[in-house]
């Protein structure tokens, strides 16, 4: 028999040892607008805005999914609590109270609105992936997308981040309220400054060029880095989490010990150092970093190790070859383009890609290849080119992909991806190289980077 369902009420029948939100809950007032409620958001972001709830009462969240009604459905009999469980040597079980509303925007736009026009709310976060951004691949907004063609006829039902946005800081400046702060949570570079043109290329394409300036002079774009590896909730976990808490949670969410987030400084958002955040006049060289090093690392691991028949990180690290290979791709390519001293950093990334207790599927990295790619791997690729370095190593990721592509679609296996009605009827190379929406004309064109390619995808498994 299952043990009673997680609710306030119920939080003294935790198990010790669990710990439990030290604070008021009732206390905390709604400052904090999310948009993308996923594992990555409430292992992450919602743990240093628990942390915060201690002294601040204004950082608890309403959380906004843009359809998907399940994590409402989840969350809402437990009052918004769930447990996250840290996964290291020993486990450890923490509920996080922080989360006090969560609403999907399709079925309750007018309290979203409601939300994104309180005067108590001051921050914006999110976490809706690289796609949810809606750019085309030279960093526009991208007004042939299906949700902003949308969203541009009609704004005020809007089915984009960016137009939810918009539209929100546009009622804002309606109602005279004071300008938020927004920190976008992707693994994006220069995840502010992408976001902050996306939302003025909007208004302008409104043809609301006074909103626009207003949000130009007013609204705090910062980028951040984030960091901290989630895999997705599994039966497993609920279950672990019902044995250890003594309590059903119906969407628990589990993470690796390690967690960092890097705030660009200058928005009341600084106040979140006093949670463990760094606060850094300029993150690009830790967005760079992480992006090119760890999730490029991740990239690679998922495709090549798909290819050879592994499911999980751990598993494809303990193929010795695997693991060397992708270690001398971040140490002989990768840290060349970086302007700091990677070893220790690269070292602790390769640890944490072999914690046994971390069982983190390579088909969940896999997903949205062609969002990903691009700031993983193909940016250092043009670094590299640039620099007349060889880019062999750097060509694997990406015949990888191909070979992976091309493998789901023969076997009839869904590809995630927003291009993959595309993506399954390419057939070889070239077919691939021509894909203006994932390779910039000018890498597309480069011979050595062509050969590259062309001997690693000949040298993979079809
Ligand atoms: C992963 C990331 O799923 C993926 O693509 O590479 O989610 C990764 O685990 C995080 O960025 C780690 O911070």
């Amino acid at each position: 028999m299952s043990p009673p369902r997680l609710t306030p009420a119920r939080l003294d029948l935790a198990r010790p040892g669990t710990a439990l939100p030290a604070y008021e809950r009732h206390a905390t007032k709604i400052g904090v607008v999310h948009f993308g409620p996923g594992a990555f958001h409430r292992a992450h972001q919602a743990w240093y805005f628990d942390e915060m709830l201690r002294t601040r009462p204004d950082f608890a969240v309403c959380a906004v999914s843009l359809r998907s009604p399940g994590l409402r459905e989840a969350l809402a009999p437990q009052d918004g609590l769930y447990v996250l469980a840290e996964r290291e040597a020993d486990s450890s079980f923490r509920v996080i109270g922080s989360i006090r509303e969560v609403l999907t925007a399709t079925q309750a736009p007018a309290a979203v609105f409601a939300r994104l026009t309180s005067p108590q709310v001051w921050l914006v976060t999110s976490t809706v992936t690289e796609k949810g951004y809606c750019l085309t691949p030279d960093g526009d907004l991208d007004t042939a997308h299906p949700d902003i063609a949308h969203d541009l006829t009609r704004p005020e039902v809007p089915a984009s981040f960016i137009g939810w946005l918009t539209e929100g800081l546009a009622r804002r400046r309606a109602a005279g309220l004071a300008p938020l702060t927004v920190l976008p949570c992707d693994n994006l570079s220069d995840n502010g400054g992408r976001l902050r043109r996306a939302v003025l290329q909007f208004a302008a394409a409104l043809g609301e060029a006074d909103l626009a300036a207003w949000i130009a002079g007013e609204t705090a774009f910062r980028s951040t880095m984030v960091d901290s590896i989630t895999p997705a909730t599994d039966d497993a976990l609920r279950a672990e989490v019902a044995r250890a808490v003594g309590l059903t949670d119906a969407w628990p969410v589990q993470r690796e010990g390690f967690v960092q987030w890097v705030i660009e400084a200058g928005s009341p958002a600084d106040v979140l150092a006093q949670a463990g955040a760094t606060i850094a006049p300029d993150v690009a060289a830790f967005e760079r970093a992480k992006l090119r090093l760890l999730n490029g690392a991740h990239s690679t691991l998922a495709y090549a190790g798909m290819l050879k028949g592994y499911e999980t990180v751990s598993q494809a690290m303990a193929d010795l070859e695997l693991a060397a290979f992708v270690e001398a791709m971040m140490r002989q390519d990768i840290a060349l383009t970086l302007d700091l001293e990677a070893g220790d950093y690269i070292a602790g990334i390769l640890k944490r890609f072999r914690n046994p207790a971390i069982v983190h599927t390579l088909s969940q990295i896999a997903w949205d290849g062609s969002q990903k790619l691009p700031f993983r791997i193909l940016e250092t690729t043009a670094e590299a080119l640039a620099a007349g370095r060889p880019v062999d190593r750097l060509a694997v990721p990406i015949a990888a992909w191909m070979r992976f592509v091309e493998r789901r679609a023969r076997e009839g296996v869904e590809i995630v991806d927003p291009l993959a009605g595309k993506l399954s009827g390419l057939r070889g190379l070239d077919a691939f190289l021509d894909l203006g929406e994932v390779f910039p004309r000018t890498l597309a064109a480069d011979a050595r980077w062509q050969a590259a390619v062309r001997t690693a995808y000949g040298a993979l498994p079809a």
